[in-house]
């Protein structure tokens, strides 16, 4: 087993804080106790969609048989997953992930120019396929462990909910000042996050009332050709979701970069 190192050691050393130093700070989200970048346009249009049909026709998708409550239930999300080592195993829900070692020259193509373009390398590369508005993923965080996600969208465009959702762990160890005010319009992102967009996701309670406050969530569309980065302290504070949209008959793939730690298994 490799020594674990604490969040806080990991801050200090500044090694979460990868990708930033080439994303324009315009792409920053701004969020409390995140550091979540969106860029709508990463990659052309044309692009993505050429990128979307040859990456339907891989060999390696596959559906997952979960375990949940002690039930076997089959995800409804196709997933395809790659890494840079051949000895990397990952588990995904108690389950060991189907992994490729040699990537097919597309996916290798667009690794490099994800890492070129974000000053990151990544060691591994899970494909999520969502065929329709049906295929969803729910609310989660990704694994502590991951140092920096870089999400690529291709296809129909998704929503994409983050939900402010702290560990006790995360709040006890974080010095952190009370949350960031949320500034105007930086990005695209923004001007369709939920707080305007939706008046079911308020913003969180001020305390003048009694009602109990409620989560505060950031919501936007994720377009085809976009990338979201989420790292640093991200997955302690915030959960995330693509919701059903059963209106949606087009499909969508993501390709999620990590930087995983090899001597940690579970995803
Ligand atoms: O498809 C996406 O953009 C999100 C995928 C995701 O949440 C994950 O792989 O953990």
């Amino acid at each position: 087993m490799g020594k674990k190192r604490s969040i806080a050691q990991e801050e200090c050393d500044g090694a979460l804080q990868v990708a930033v130093a080439k994303l324009p700070p315009s792409a920053s989200l701004n969020m409390q106790n995140a550091d979540v970048y969106y860029v709508e346009d990463f990659i052309e249009k044309a692009v993505a969609d050429d990128w979307y049909k040859e990456l339907l026709d891989l060999d390696t998708w596959y559906q997952p048989t979960l375990k949940l409550y002690g039930k076997s239930v089959i995800q409804s999300r196709k997933i395809a997953a790659y890494s840079t080592d051949p000895n990397f195993k990952l588990k995904y829900s108690g389950q060991l992930v189907d992994m490729h070692y040699e990537y097919p020259p597309l996916l290798r193509d667009i690794q490099g120019m994800v890492e070129k373009r974000l000053g990151v390398t990544f060691n591994h590369v899970m494909l999520n396929l969502y065929e329709d508005g049906s295929v969803y993923i729910g609310n989660h965080r990704d694994n502590m462990e991951n140092r920096v996600i870089a999400s690529l969208s291709l296809g129909t465009p998704r929503t994409f909910v983050m939900t402010y959702d702290p560990l006790q762990s995360a709040l006890d160890s974080s010095e952190s000042a009370p949350p960031k005010k949320r500034r105007r319009k930086q990005s695209n992102a923004k001007s369709t996050a939920v707080a305007d967009q939706n008046p079911k996701s308020a913003t969180p309670n001020n305390g003048e009332t009694s009602e109990p406050a409620k989560p505060e969530k950031r919501v936007w569309t994720l377009a085809n050709g976009s990338l979201v980065v989420m790292q640093g302290v991200t997955q302690r504070f915030w959960k995330h979701s693509i919701p059903k949209e059963t209106k949606i008959k087009g499909g969508r793939i993501s390709l999620t970069f990590r930087q995983l730690d090899t001597d940690n298994v579970d995803s």
